[in-house]
């Protein structure tokens, strides 16, 4: 069947025609080379030590996930570095603030790390936006426990005073998940005022839009259709129009949860995301 023709549709309400919802031609260009993209972002050097990467979003979005299935691809198996919420609750399961080494083998790092901290909750719950900005400016340490009652004291043992260069953020990643874009408003105004601020410390920006497999059907069946989702091109647009972030950074990826095995489809968006996120820094 050609493309633009899939025989999964949606009808209109009232006159009940069909809506193709296979694009005929892709919104993006996928990335070809997949052993490029991951030499590239294996050779990566960092002006910096370290190159660290601070992820925030609501909770559930898929942040722990999104660094376990970087390091699953990097290391070519599983290996679950952040620990996932498997039993959605609504509220956050990631309560400390997790510095995540990339690992190269069982001894070794690749000069990155990726932070993961407590998710964002519509109500009083989850992180402070204070806490996500002092964790950006690198004055939060390796496992401090999130109170989503108060921000972290000066007085804190965790509180590091003197932030060098390395505890900085050199880029922030904003996760959203893809199946609830629409009703991102009630976590909006938290994205933007922690958007703002990075703006102003100048620290890059993208959007990790995870669980596009929950978002469309098409690309439930075949990952390789992300591109010609009518549905996903929707929800990258929507996600760019509410946060102000463009287009072009935003990456909709599908993070390994379930699935044992490694596949190729997942790991070509995983590092065409980490491709772009490193080359801020070439
Ligand atoms: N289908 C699907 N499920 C996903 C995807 N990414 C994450 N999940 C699942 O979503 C749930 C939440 O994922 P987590 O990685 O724990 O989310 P989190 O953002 O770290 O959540 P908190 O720590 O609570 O803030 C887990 O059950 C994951 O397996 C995805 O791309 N597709
Ligand atoms: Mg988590």
């Amino acid at each position: 069947m050609g493309k633009g023709m899939s025989t999964e549709t949606r009808s209109s309400p009232d006159k009940r025609v069909p809506e193709p919802v296979e694009l005929q031609r892709p919104w993006r260009i996928m990335d070809s080379g997949k052993d490029e993209l991951l030499d590239f972002v294996r050779e990566f050097k960092p002006s910096a030590e370290v190159l660290r990467i601070l992820l925030y979003g609501p909770t559930g979005a898929g942040k722990s996930s999104f660094i376990n299935s970087v390091q699953r691809l990097l290391l070519g198996r599983n290996a679950m570095s952040a620990l996932e919420n498997s039993n959605l609750t609504g509220t956050t399961f990631t309560k400390t603030l997790n510095i995540h080494k990339v690992k190269k083998g069982s001894d070794q790092s690749y000069p990155l790390e990726i932070v993961d901290i407590m998710g964002i909750e519509i109500s009083e719950g989850g992180i402070k936006k204070e806490d996500i900005i002092q964790a950006l400016e690198g004055h939060i340490s390796d496992g401090y426990v999130f109170n989503s009652h108060t921000s972290i004291k000066k007085d804190d043992p965790k509180y590091k005073k003197e932030p060098t260069l390395c505890d900085k953020a050199h880029c922030l990643v904003c996760i959203l998940p893809a199946d609830t874009v629409s009703r991102m408003e009630d976590h909006i105004c938290k994205v933007k005022e922690i958007r703002e601020h990075a703006s102003l410390l100048g620290i890059p920006q993208v959007i990790v839009m995870t669980k596009v497999d929950k978002a469309c059907e098409l690309v439930s069946k075949d990952l390789k259709k992300i591109y010609y989702s009518k549905k996903i091109k929707e929800k990258v647009v929507k996600c760019s129009n509410t946060v102000g972030i463009p287009l072009n950074a935003i990456y909709p990826v599908q993070n390994y949860s379930e699935s044992i095995t490694q596949d190729p489809d997942t790991d070509m968006l995983i590092l065409t995301a980490m491709r772009d996120i490193l080359n801020f820094f070439q």
